[in-house]
């Protein structure tokens, strides 16, 4: 008889619930759970492809270790031996630095991503951090670091009662969203609409997000921290500025309003590729609406001047007393946030602190750029060590990350690498073990880091929907055993891990004099935690200490674990609140307009004004059936539509000689692909598409369908070079590029 159980998605931002039906261990149908205080209901194509995606027989089920050069299939045991036995000689005799730790973006769609990285580091001191973050978000988070104090404070618009949005470089209709968790997005904008609010988006492309829009800007790529610029001298110009209730919360607006004053709509048109009237229509438009939010995502972050571009937009929300406002852009308070501490001035934020060996990059939120891992391996210095060993956990460097090829080959010449990942693939196949997760229907689900960017405050906990299969082991233990291994502490008792996290949360806990359970003893706050496994005492630990917690009795009705098991369906917990001065954490518990390394990036900013690219730029794009690297393996999301090929505007296709279908050369600064050209006219003259994640052609993987349809690896044609200097943000938009007919000789070939 099948049955259903309920799971969180796991598949991307949203966090839809899916119901799913079980034929003893197999999932074989996925349908939204209309039950779910938070989705609804809502599903998209990769939802319901989760059993297949849970079932694809390439899935490792069994660790794999290398033996004589080649990968075997072995026991934990083996492995986890394996492991200590890589890990260790390299920190002792190198130094904890030369052991780095990569971290992919299922990090934050996993329980385990977001439990064990921060102990792993804790217990490992490593300084060689990399993660997604750089190829992703980082600009925001150095941008609200600075602004706010605390760089996870980020402002998330009101979708649901918004009168106008604002939206930049973000294609929700097919990533579902980002940084702004909203089960159907897609429905949400339509509501807007449907309620008479405007829609405006700013996209080379004329994407399915931009033809709901009111109104279209294909606007030239990496410019948008121009266009906001002169937004805001607009706002300043015109007297539009208006902080409301911000007022006694906000420094440094007649700072502002001086600095940026020579960006205005006249000076910045030529650059933005957008007529001066139509900003200074955007500002007023913006200033005049009961309700607004300006909100920005990939194609504003991953480009020169990304952190820039990230702080204008919320100057804008505050310039227009939006920020924090229903309607508006907020903070939202997600259940196991920390208690939150009373408003007034903290320790701010600080970019530096440390800075990579090669580039001497600076360290940003603790990561240096994933752009930096290739040098960081391949190359000596007198400086210190290179990196000789790798934990990855879930990620896939090789093609998310710019020139796959050079990190390819410096992966290859590491001492000792391992992955946590559930697939042979085109970087854990250069790892000395490989450690795989099971399928995410064996996995429990929380969504600790997207309920702090979601729309509606909620929360939803679903336990794994059938049970681990013989032989196989949760991530979380998993992760818990890599931490031992790699501090020299292998064979301990891996609940040890949790223990100590649970007895140090307590041990401060009791001693801050703001948390409700001041001065009660922690070993008898940790007997009263319920759960079955330490990860779910580690759950019940933070949502009983959160701003909605039980306080261990201080707030009886309040959440526990217990409460979240008995709603299976979630806890609603009410739309964004107006939260400020509490969440500042700025030496002057203030909003900081101008906070000073913005400052000193304006300069380049301004040599941004008189820069007209000659030639073809190219950006990304994604598909609503894909997910950055690994969701090509699945045959019921690949084909259609979602394919490999470089989207370029009929007029360049005319002036290179390039026909639809056939294959084009596109050469970039690190290295050259050809793809097939889909001509089509929702892309603007001068610029180029093509999506991430593909290249599956490199031998020695696991994954037959991938291979089949490998696709190009848009990163190929970076060379690692371009960052965006504060927060060392890979520059994945706007890239020159040169495109030709593949099949012309080079020296006859027309190029851009
Ligand atoms: N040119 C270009 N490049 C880009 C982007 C772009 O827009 N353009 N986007 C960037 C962005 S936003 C991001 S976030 C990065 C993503 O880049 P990565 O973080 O490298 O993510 P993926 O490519 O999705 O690889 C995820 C890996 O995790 C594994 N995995 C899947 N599920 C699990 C699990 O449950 N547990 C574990 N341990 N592993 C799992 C997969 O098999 C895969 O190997 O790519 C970036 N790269
Ligand atoms: N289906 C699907 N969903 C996903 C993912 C996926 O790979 N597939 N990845 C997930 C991840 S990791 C992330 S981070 C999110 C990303 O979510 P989004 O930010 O919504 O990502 P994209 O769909 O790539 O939309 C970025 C848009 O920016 C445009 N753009 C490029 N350059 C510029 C520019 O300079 N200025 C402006 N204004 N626009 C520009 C591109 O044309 C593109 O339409 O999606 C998540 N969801
Ligand atoms: S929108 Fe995202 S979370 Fe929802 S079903 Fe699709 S992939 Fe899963
Ligand atoms: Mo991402």
């Amino acid at each position: 008889m099948p049955r259903t159980a309920l799971r969180i998605c796991p598949l991307c931002e949203a966090t839809c619930g899916l119901t799913l039906t079980i034929e003893g261990t197999r999932v074989t149908a996925a349908r939204g759970d209309r039950d779910d205080v938070f989705s609804k209901g809502f599903i998209c194509p990769k939802g319901a492809a989760f059993g297949a995606l849970d079932a694809d027989p390439d899935r490792l089920r069994t660790p794999l270790v290398r033996e004589n050069g080649e990968l075997r299939e072995a026991s934990w045991e083996e492995a986890f031996d394996a492991v200590a036995r890589g890990l260790r000689p390299v920190v002792e005799r190198y130094g904890a630095d030369a052991l780095g730790v990569v971290l992919g973006n299922p990090n934050v769609h996993t329980m385990a991503g977001a439990l064990y990285p921060t102990v792993l580091l804790g217990a490992v001191r490593t300084r060689s951090l990399f993660t997604a973050s750089t190829v992703d978000q980082m600009p925001k988070h150095v941008s609200s670091g600075l602004l706010f104090g605390d760089a996870n404070a980020i402002p998330v618009p009101d979708l649901d009662h918004t009168d106008h949005l604002l939206l930049i470089g973000a294609n929700p209709l097919e990533s579902n969203g980002s940084l702004c968790t909203a089960p159907d997005f897609p429905g949400k904008l339509k509501a807007l609409k449907a309620r008479g609010g405007r829609l405006t988006v700013v996209d080379p492309r004329r994407t399915r997000t931009a033809k709901l829009a009111d109104r279209h800007l294909a606007i030239r790529p990496g410019a948008d921290a121009l266009l906001l610029a002169a937004m805001t001298t607009v706002l300043f110009e015109e007297g539009l500025v208006d902080l409301g209730d911000l007022a006694p919360h906000v420094d440094g607006l007649p700072e502002l309003r001086e600095a940026i004053k020579d960006f205005t709509p006249e000076a910045v048109a030529g650059a933005c590729d957008v007529d001066a009237d139509t900003i200074r229509t955007l500002a007023r438009e913006l200033a005049a609406a009961p309700t607004a939010a300006v909100y920005a995502r990939i194609g504003s972050c991953t480009v020169p001047h990304g952190t820039l571009a990230s702080w204008l937009v919320d100057v804008l929300n505050t310039l227009t007393g939006n920020l924090d406002r229903p309607g508006g852009a907020l903070f939202p308070q997600a259940a196991t946030d920390r208690t939150p501490r009373p408003a007034g001035p903290g320790r701010g934020f600080s970019l530096g602190r440390w800075h990579s060996r090669v580039r001497r990059l600076p360290e940003a939120k603790g990561e240096l750029p994933l752009s930096a891992l290739a040098e960081e391996i391949d190359t000596a210095t007198p400086e210190g060590e290179p990196l000789r060993a790798l934990i990855v956990i879930a990620a896939n460097p090789v093609l998310s990350a710019p020139d796959g090829n050079r990190l390819d080959k410096a992966l290859g010449s590491l001492d000792f690498m391992v992955s946590v990942d559930p697939y042979l693939n085109e970087t854990s196949r250069h790892a000395h073990v490989v450690l795989p997760p099971p399928p995410p229907a064996q996995s429990p689900h929380h969504d600790f880091a997207f309920n702090t960017l979601a729309v509606r405050n909620q929360v939803r906990y679903t336990r794994p929907a059938v049970p681990l299969e013989p032989g196989r082991m949760a991530e979380t233990g998993i992760l818990a055993r890599l931490i031992l291994a790699a501090s020299g502490m292998h064979g301990a008792d891996p609940d040890a891990v949790d223990t100590m996290v649970i007895d140090q949360t307590l041990g401060k806990a009791v001693q801050d004099p703001h948390s409700p359970v001041h001065g009660r003893d922690p070993h008898e706050l940790a007997a009263q935690l319920t759960g079955a496994d330490g990860p779910e005492r580690r759950l019940d630990l933070m949502l009983r200490l959160g701003p909605y917690g039980d306080g261990f009795g201080a707030r009886p009705d309040g959440l526990t674990l217990a409460r979240l098991l008995e709603n299976p369906h979630g806890i609603d917990l009410g739309p964004l609140r107006p939260r400020l001065p509490q969440p500042l954490k700025t030496p002057s518990g203030k909003v900081e307009l101008l906070p000073a390394p913005l400052a000193a990036d304006l300069p380049r900013l301004r040599k941004a004004l008189r820069e007209r690219p000659t030639g073809l730029v190219l950006v990304g794009r994604r598909h609503l059936r894909s997910n950055n690297s690994w969701l090509h393996n699945v045959p019921a999301l690949t084909g259609g539509t979602n394919r490999c090929t470089l989207h370029l505007h009929p007029e360049d296709a005319e002036r290179l000689g390039v026909r639809d279908g056939e294959p084009v050369r596109i050469k970039g600064a690190g290295g050259e692909v050809t793809a097939p050209a889909e001509v089509t006219d929702a892309i603007r003259p001068g610029v180029v598409s093509l999506p991430h994640g593909w290249g599956h052609d490199r031998p020695g993987t696991r994954q037959a369908h991938a291979g089949r349809e490998p696709g190009v690896n848009v990163n190929q044609l970076l060379d690692g070079t371009l960052l965006d200097p504060l927060s060392g943000n890979a520059v994945l938009n706007g890239i020159p590029v040169r495109v030709s007919p593949a099949g012309a000789p080079a020296a006859l070939a027309p190029e851009n």
